[in-house]
Parts: C-alpha cells; structure tokens; sequence
C-alpha cells in the first residue's frame, strides 16, 4: 500500500486488520488529537464497557503547522519506532509499547496512555511527582550509556548510528534552537515587551561564540543515541510514573543535549510561575521543587551512569583513574550549555512553550520570559566554570534575583 494520509474512519478499518489487537466485536471510535507540530495522532477506542484503546502516530510528509510547503522526511516514523523499541529493551516500561510499525504509511500502533497527563501541563498546575527524577535519571543513563561506545563495541556502535541517522529533523534543531533565535530571523515570534533583551543576546558576540561552539557539537559529537526532543510535552506522567514519547528526533549526539532538554524545560517552568503565581510564598515553595529535582535529575543519573560504568563499560580506558569524572563533567557542561540554549530558543524562537504561553498578561509574561532568559544566557555563558550540579543550582538561583 502506498502513502496516504488516513482519516478517523480509515484509522478504525486499519485497526481492525491488526492481528490481536482488538476482538471481532469491538466498537471502534476514533478520534484525531495531535496536538504537537508535526504529525497526525489519532486515539481508537473500543466503546464497549472495559473496551481497550490504542494510539495510530502518523507522520506528514510535511510540517503539520505549516503546511506542505515545508516538506519533511517520513522516515521519522520509522526512527520514532526504532528508537521506542530500543528504548523499552534499555529502560523496559519506560516509553509506550509499541504495537505494530507500517513503513508505507508512516505509521506507528501504539500503547494509549490516557491514564497519564502530559507534564508539562501538570508543572503549570504546580503538580509534583514524587518518583519523576529516579525514573526519567535511569532512563537518561541506561539509554545513553548503553548506546555509547562505553558499552557497545565500535563496529556495532557505528551501525547502530548509521541507522539511526536523521539529518531533516537534525536540521530542525540546528536551526530552530542554535541559528535563528539568535539572529535577527523572520521566524523569531517574541514579546514585543522584551525586545531589547533579545537585541542585546543579538548583539552579544561572546554569548553567539558559546552557542556556536555548542551547535557544532550537536553537529558532531556522536556520544550516544538521543530522544533528540525530551522537553516536558514530550513526557507523560501520573503521580507513580513517568513515560518518554515522541523519540522522532532521535540521532547519535551529545548525551548532554537529552539531559540538558529535560533540565530547560523545568527552569522554563520555574520562570513560567513568575507569571502563574502571584503569591510569593507558594511561587518560591514550587520553584524551590523544581530546583531540587532539577538537581535530582542529575544525581539520578550520575549515580546509575557510575554503575553501568563500572559494571558494563567496554571500553579498555575505562578503569583509567580519571576518566570516568573528566567525562561526567563534560556531560554536566553539555547539559547546562544545551539547557540554556533551548530556554532562549522557546523564548525568542518560533516554537514557545505553553508554560509561558499560557500567561495572558503580556507585562506578567514579559517577566517570566526575562528570567527565562537571564537563566539561559548565564548557563551557556558559565558553563565551563561548573564543577557539580550544585554550581548550576547557584547560578539559576543567583539568576532570580539580578
Ligand atoms: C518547526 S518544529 C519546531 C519544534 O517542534 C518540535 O517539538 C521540536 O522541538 C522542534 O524544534
Ligand atoms: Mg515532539
């Protein structure tokens, strides 16, 4: 069969040629609920009581916000189903299963997680989720460390790379979070309240040589296999668990840039609740847990990436005194410069976050989008200066009151 975009009805006749996944009499509904900007995403439900659900993700060949004057590759379908696949072998129940993969059409069967809220949402309600940094830490380290070449051999490493190469969605990101933000681009959609804070991040020649030196490493560094994408939309959570979705950017990078995502998307949050929550002291208790498992994070996945390199690492240097924390902080550094460029792009940019977003008062926006940025800068700019994850604690911290 050839492509085709499907529609809710063509969805539910799809669904039913699926070997075992529904039974003969299942009433099929189904609705189409992407929400994100790039893909269809229905949800087929079977509507008899107890009936099960099932999520279709299929990829345009194009930009779904856009339009098809800006194509883009259907292969990332096929990477988003590899890279879940491998995912739950490295991390099991970490992502969505993964039911059926239909290269022709694009399209990804997998498991619905309905009973799960987008994170990013429950942030801006000011939820906690108590088990958040011990299971997306794991996912971090297990995922990253077992596609590297500290546990795999080079030879396999490598193949493994070449498969998952992903040079349109890579492009996305070179341009949409390390080139345009910080140039004059028509694509940049700001507040016009902060405009001379972005012409002064424009004109700032040290701070574009940092980010600079950051995108060429995207560009270059093939340290392990990354989500690619892993802000808080692209985490679904309830108050026990925590799942990753949406792997569609994945590709051989910088294991600082997957830390460094989820690390922005919080501060975004932080800086969001400027705006959310007035009262001072219930803004400074939710930004206060957000630093704290901003640092959690981090020391999760310090701590299991320090296991699997001493239980499982490949590499003969690996018992070399020193190597093991000389790579550790490069990763830290990686991370606290990639947050930083992600929280200016979602500021300055064309993709914003919700968390900021969904602040109506454009002057109670204005601030939020300030320190946003402040943070961001500061975190490119320092981050050869850190030495743990309590220096990046200070320096947002420090960030808050300038
Ligand atoms: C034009 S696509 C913009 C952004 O959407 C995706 O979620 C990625 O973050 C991408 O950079
Ligand atoms: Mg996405």
């Amino acid at each position: 069969m050839s492509y085709r975009t499907l529609t809710e009805q063509e969805a539910v006749e799809y669904a039913r040629k699926i070997p075992n996944l529904f039974p003969q009499d299942a009433r099929l509904v189904s609705r189409e609920i992407g929400d994100g900007n790039l893909n269809f995403v229905f949800h087929i439900k079977d509507e008899r009581p107890s009936g099960k659900s099932i999520i279709f993700k299929q990829a345009l060949p194009y930009v779904r916000v856009i339009g098809d004057s800006w194509p883009l590759t259907l292969d990332r379908a096929r990477i988003e189903s590899e890279a879940l696949i491998l995912e739950n072998e490295l991390c099991p129940g970490s992502v969505p299963r993964v039911y059926h993969y239909d290269t022709d059409l694009a399209l990804i069967v997998m498991e619905d997680l309905s009973d799960y809220e987008i994170m990013r949402k429950g942030l801006v309600e000011r939820k906690r989720y108590p088990n958040f940094a011990k299971q997306i830490g794991t996912f971090l380290a297990r995922t990253l460390f077992l596609t590297s070449d500290l546990a795999m051999s080079p030879l396999e490493k490598k193949r493994k790379a070449a498969s998952f190469t992903n040079p349109e969605l890579c492009n996305i990101t070179e341009n949409f979070v390390f080139t345009y933000p910080f140039l004059d681009d028509p694509s940049n959609a700001y507040n016009p309240l902060i405009t001379n804070t972005v012409q002064r991040i424009w004109s700032n020649d040290e701070l574009k040589l940092e980010v600079a030196r950051l995108k060429e490493r995207f560009m270059t560094l093939g340290q392990a296999l990354l989500h690619g994408d892993l802000h808080t939309g692209s985490i679904m959570v309830t108050e026990q668990d925590t799942k990753v979705i949406d792997p569609e950017f994945a590709y051989y990078g910088p294991m600082g840039f997957d830390i460094g995502a989820v690390i922005a998307n919080l501060l975004l949050n932080y800086a969001a609740h400027e705006g959310h929550t007035p009262d001072p002291q219930e803004r400074e208790a939710y930004q206060a847990y957000l630093l704290e498992t901003v640092s959690e994070v981090w020391r999760v996945f310090e701590t299991e990436f320090r296991t699997l390199w001493e239980e499982q690492a490949q590499e003969p240097y690996a018992k070399t005194p020193g190597y093991l924390d000389a790579y550790l902080l490069d990763v830290l550094k990686d991370a606290a410069g990639y947050a930083g460029c992600k929280m200016m792009r979602r500021v300055i940019g064309l993709a914003h976050v919700p968390d900021l977003e969904s602040i109506a008062d454009p002057a109670l926006r204005a601030k939020g989008e300030t320190l946003a940025l402040c943070i961001g800068q500061e975190l490119v700019l320092q981050r050869g200066t850190l030495s743990g994850i309590d220096d990046v604690i200070k320096l947002i911290a420090a960030s808050a009151v300038q």
